[in-house]
């Protein structure tokens, strides 16, 4: 395999594919976890493929040729899943389930819940290679999954939209004391929530 970089490579191909299996696995491990303990352990399931002018800004930032092969090769977070969770503690459920499909490879992780980043964005990070068979060869795909609670997500998604990467970096210094203050009660209220789990059951 040496083709271009297109768009139906991206939009229906091997990325896809891999965020397929994973979606099906995280969704049988919510049903079961459901049968047993009577409560979802999965809120939400996000992805999203990384757009052909993101992938080519990356891949030349890299300075890889932009084809198909170098995203596959070179890219980790061409196709990423969001699992977001409602208590803290499904956090880690979800990643020790993760690590027992020896099929799975985990590449790296990165732990921004305990050790949260300075802006106060709270997640756990895996880049994991997940296999994809074909009629002859089986090809290991980069995804990058990041896990939350529900606050997390709420925090970062809106911090994603007025300050992560934001080109107004006044207004960014402006509110990035506060955003880190509602990130500090988001947290108080996971924990909180979390303990009031544990003292109901
Ligand atoms: P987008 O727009 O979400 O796709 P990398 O640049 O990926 O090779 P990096 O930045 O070290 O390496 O990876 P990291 O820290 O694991 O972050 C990857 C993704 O996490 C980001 O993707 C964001 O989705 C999310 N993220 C990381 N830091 C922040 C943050 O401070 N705020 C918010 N809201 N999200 C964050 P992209 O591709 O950078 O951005």
């Amino acid at each position: 395999m040496n083709s271009e970089l297109t768009s139906e490579h991206l939009e229906f191909g091997i990325f896809e594919y891999a965020i397929l299996e994973l979606k099906k696995l995280f969704k049988q491990y919510d049903t079961s976890y459901y049968q047993t303990y009577d409560y979802h352990p999965i809120e939400t399931i996000k992805h999203r493929i990384k757009s052909i002018d993101g992938i080519a800004k990356k891949l030349a930032k890299k300075n890889h040729p932009c084809t198909y092969d170098s995203a596959l090769n070179h890219l980790t977070d061409v196709a990423g899943i969001r699992v977001i969770c409602p208590f803290v503690e499904n956090i880690q459920q979800i990643v020790d389930f993760i690590a027992e499909h020896s099929e799975i490879e985990i590449v790296t992780t990165k732990d921004y819940i305990s050790q949260p980043k300075a802006n106060g964005y709270r997640s756990f990070h895996m880049i994991l290679k997940v296999p994809i068979s074909f009629h002859t060869y089986v090809e290991q795909v980069c995804v990058e999954l990041q896990i939350r609670t529900i606050a997390m997500d709420f925090w970062a998604t809106l911090e994603h939209q007025m300050a992560y990467k934001s080109v107004f970096s006044n207004n960014i210094q402006l509110m990035s004391q506060e955003l880190q203050e509602y990130s500090e009660l988001l947290h108080i209220i996971d924990q909180r929530m979390q303990s009031l789990k544990l003292e109901l059951e």
